[in-house]
């Protein structure tokens, strides 16, 4: 049974992923605040809200933000995460309808809807306000019917009020500009609070005209079961805890940010789009999520899912890579590490290529060998510093596509990438230093 309080009881009493408040916390900084001083001391834990001010609904924050969590929800631990990801990847499952449904325990709709009744934090200290950070936005393929899920943030905006940014990167947008060019309004239904598998199916890096859902069971092993929404025609996650359901009217637009993105930057202001609320479904007792913007909790969700992706593009390059993976230190977007078997010389070039062609958010790629660890920053940089030579080993793709939001970013969508070989040559190049023993001494036998 996948839903968040399944997980949270799972992780219930480990400190190291769920830690408790009992203070009250307000909605403006406080709760982002305790997140903020645990990520400065480099812990990672979720942590549960039980009181925020105005509303008694509790809140669960930085759900993501540590990669041995995100794998404890696929039932293993960081070094398979990847494998598993893709192996479930490849038997995605239908999902079931249900007629009752706990997140349609309590229905507000018309003038009951009211956004102000839900704890939705502002997060970083120039946001313009508070936003949505954890919604799972459902929207329908006018021509085609088929669903796409993702998530963008919301800018709370009125009682009934939503802001949305549409990045051009997101089949979101695809959608969105085929009702425009319709002069039709496009509905969409919210999901806030579910168990974190169905935040990876939604994040699942899938292209255009596969439906998030069917990603999301095969994540799960069992079929996500859905619920028709009360006031547009789609279907939402029954298990979820709060729905909101709306939309968007050709022409309505409004000021949306400066915002705290994923690349620790504010994202500039802009004239968007925004989403007329039509009903706020949810359980009798909800769990609120927030995901802690611009931060690891916001970085791991969005990268972890499309490590899956690039690692069947690279395959299709290299069949003897090895594994991908994008650190935290470069947004979980920018910059990624391949881990190749090499076998001739020149192969990493060609993984370069690959990687960069599947993913247009990587700026920096490098490519290492298998003795090297792609989760270490440590044992990444050793080989950048001990086997990389630049001349000959460096590629350039000058002013190609990234997205808008890359701080480094000319002419809305350009910057230059780079890629770096860090593979040792096949022969020629001296052997790596190793104690015999080391790796099976039982260090408490000497140690007083
Ligand atoms: C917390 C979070 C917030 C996000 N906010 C936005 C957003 O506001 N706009 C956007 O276009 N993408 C946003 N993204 C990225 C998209 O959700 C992601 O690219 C997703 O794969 C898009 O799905 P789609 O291509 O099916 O539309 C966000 C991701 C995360 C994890
Ligand atoms: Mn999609």
């Amino acid at each position: 049974m996948y839903d968040l309080k399944s997980f949270l009881d799972r992780i219930k009493g480990n400190k190291e992923h769920l830690l408790e408040v009992g203070k009250e916390v307000d909605r403006k900084f406080e709760g982002c605040a305790v997140l903020r001083k645990l990520e400065i001391d480099r812990k990672q834990p979720a942590v549960l809200f039980h009181k925020v001010e105005g509303t008694d609904i509790p809140v669960v924050a930085n759900m993501f933000a540590d990669r041995e969590r995100i794998a404890l929800a696929f039932g293993t631990d960081g070094n398979n995460l990847n494998k598993i990801l893709r192996e479930r990847e490849e038997k995605p499952l239908e999902p079931v309808m249900v007629d009752n449904a706990p997140v349609q325990e309590v229905v507000y709709t018309g003038d009951d809807v009211d956004l102000f009744k839900l704890p939705i934090w502002y997060h970083n200290e120039k946001d313009a306000g508070p936003y949505i950070t954890s919604g799972m936005m459902v929207t329908v393929d006018p021509d085609t019917g088929i669903r796409n899920v993702g998530m963008y943030r919301h800018m709370l905006q009125g009682k009934a009020q939503l802001g949305i940014h549409l990045a051009e990167t997101g089949h979101g947008r695809v959608n969105f500009d085929k009702y425009m060019n319709k002069n039709e309004p496009m509905p969409i239904a919210i999901t806030i609070g579910h168990h974190p598998l169905v935040y990876m199916g939604a994040l699942s890096f899938v292209p255009y005209g596969v439906d998030e859902y069917k990603i999301t069971g095969g994540y799960m092993q069992e079929p996500l079961r859905l619920v028709k929404c009360k006031t547009v025609n789609m279907e939402v996650p029954a298990d979820a805890e709060i729905v909101l359901e709306g939309m968007i009217y050709p022409g309505d637009t409004c000021e949306d940010a400066p915002f705290g993105e994923y690349t620790t930057v504010y994202g500039k202001l802009r004239v968007n789009p925004y989403i007329r609320i039509t009903a706020i479904t949810m359980r009798k007792k909800p769990i609120y999520l927030d995901v802690f913007s611009g931060h690891v909790d916001h970085q791991f969700l969005g990268g972890t899912p499309r490590l899956a992706s690039i690692y069947r593009a690279v395959r299709q390059a290299c069949p003897t890579v090895q594994d991908v993976y994008m650190p935290p230190s470069g947004c979980c977007r920018f910059t990624c590490f391949v881990r190749i078997k090499k076998r001739h010389e020149g192969e990493a070039k060609n993984v370069l290529a690959a990687t960069f062609g599947a993913d247009a958010f990587i700026k920096m790629a490098v490519v290492v060998d298998e003795d090297i660890d792609i989760f270490d920053y440590y044992s990444v940089l050793l080989a950048i510093s001990t086997r990389w030579k630049p001349m000959g080993n460096v590629v350039i793709i000058p002013q190609a596509k990234t997205n808008a939001l890359d701080p480094t970013v000319e002419n809305e969508f350009l910057v230059t990438k780079i890629g770096i070989d860090a593979t040792k040559p096949l022969v020629g190049f001296p052997e790596t230093i190793e104690v015999p023993g080391a790796a099976e001494l039982n260090l408490s036998q000497y140690l007083v």
